[in-house]
């Protein structure tokens, strides 16, 4: 038997390549956050062990730890298979103690597993530890009572209980407001602003298609993206394709001025540069455009697969435009969506809608508390979708 440490960006890399180097037996022991001096390494590590499979040489260095009973017995037939089955089934036991221990807080050990086990699922998922924990808290507080006698939490609930009450806990972390626009009366004006490569142009293009084109609508696509040479074409042919208006505008005032004119219009979309850590400099002038104007309504486009500390720096770098909704895109390219929930938790900031994929305009849906919490307990994007 052999047991390897692991670090990597998630766990399912680790095991991935555990997997690889390992063998499919490979076994996950126990996962945790990667200690500081380590987190060059990987966000996590991972440790694994692999059971050899009968017939196999047993690895030395375990063999002289083993018990003499244990080393002497012969490496081949029946009675390794059962030593095998058994060393497994312990391992396994010393995986779940170990996780437990190691991702849950020490009061619910020896408490509810059923507890701990949530707190490890939302921790795997990326949410924040102090937020997973208060998570938990309120569903224990939410089952037993705000504050259980010290061995009155039962070790296992009512599974159906249990679950209504973590989703409604997770749900009451956030808001969800898939819309467009901030009065009732129309034009509805969105900008989409973020960071280079967010999918804010290919996500302009699918509201078009799904809030403007489908519901008749008249649309107007605005472009204040002059920075790169083809970035408004990507744009003029989408409205190109789709038959609607479209103009490109240089500065704030030009913008102004086109939304003036087309008041009569039911839905302007306005699309922006990606603005980078380097350059949000260059943004001011619009960002202040933007944020003094009460009638548009900027959503800050942002990759679902950010880390959750960049994130809150990419966030807090866009304040400037003072967007009120946070729009996730590339949910087809993680499988942990934490991230979204401790930003959409620590701003306050409403979800607005998720795109998870490439396809325009199918790829695109209004968030909802029941589809974030979903992610985050499935760690999966795949939905029902309608037929292209
Ligand atoms: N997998 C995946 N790719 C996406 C998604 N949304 C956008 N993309 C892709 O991401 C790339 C960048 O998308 P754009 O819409 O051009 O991004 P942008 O924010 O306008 O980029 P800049 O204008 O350069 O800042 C394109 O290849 C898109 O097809 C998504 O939900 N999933
Ligand atoms: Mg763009």
């Amino acid at each position: 038997m052999k047991i390897k440490s692991y670090f990597s960006r998630t766990v399912e890399d680790a095991m991935a390549l555990a997997s690889q180097e390992l063998g499919p037996e490979a076994m996950l022991l126990n996962s945790r956050k990667a200690p500081l001096e380590a987190r060059h390494l990987g966000e996590y590590e991972v440790v694994f062990a692999n059971v050899m499979p009968a017939g196999e040489a047993p690895d030395s260095a375990l063999e002289a730890a083993a018990p003499a009973s244990v080393a002497a017995r012969p490496p081949l037939g029946d009675q390794l298979s059962r030593d095998v089955a058994d060393l497994k089934r312990e391992l396994e036991g010393m995986r779940r103690t170990l996780t437990r221990s190691a991702l849950a807080p020490s009061q619910w050990v020896g408490g509810s597993p059923d507890l701990s086990d949530a707190y490890a699922a939302l921790t795997a998922s990326e949410v924040g530890p102090e937020l997973a924990r208060e998570i938990v808290q309120g569903v224990e507080a939410h089952l037993v009572g705000p504050r259980p006698p010290a061995g009155r939490t039962p070790r296992h609930f009512d599974k159906a209980a249990f679950q209504r009450a973590l989703v409604e806990e997770l749900g009451s972390r956030f808001q969800a407001q898939p819309s467009l626009g901030r009065g009732e009366s129309p034009p509805r004006i969105v900008a989409l602003v973020g960071p280079p490569g967010s999918g804010k142009t290919t996500t302009l293009v699918k509201l078009a298609v799904n809030y403007g084109l489908v519901s008749r609508r008249p649309v107007l696509l605005l472009s204040m993206d002059t920075y790169r040479v083809a970035a408004a074409e990507q744009l003029r042919s989408y409205a190109a394709i789709l038959g609607v208006g479209f103009q490109v505008l240089e500065t704030t005032t030009a913008l102004a001025q086109a939304i003036e004119e087309n008041r009569g219009k039911e839905l302007i979309l306005i699309d922006t540069p990606g603005f980078g850590f380097g350059d949000m400099d260059s943004a001011s002038g619009l960002a202040q455009f933007v944020s003094a104007r009460s009638d548009i309504d900027p959503h800050l486009v942002l990759p679902a697969s950010m880390k959750s500390t960049d994130l809150s720096s990419v966030v807090d770098s866009f304040e400037i435009f003072r967007p009120q909704r946070l729009l996730f895109t590339k949910l087809d390219e993680t499988g942990s969506f934490g991230p979204i929930l401790n930003e959409a938790a620590r701003t306050g900031k409403a979800l607005s809608f998720f795109t998870d994929g490439q396809r325009i305009p199918e790829d695109l849906e209004a968030a909802t508390r029941n589809r974030l919490v979903e992610l985050i307990l499935t760690g999966s994007s795949s939905r029902a979708r309608t037929a292209a």
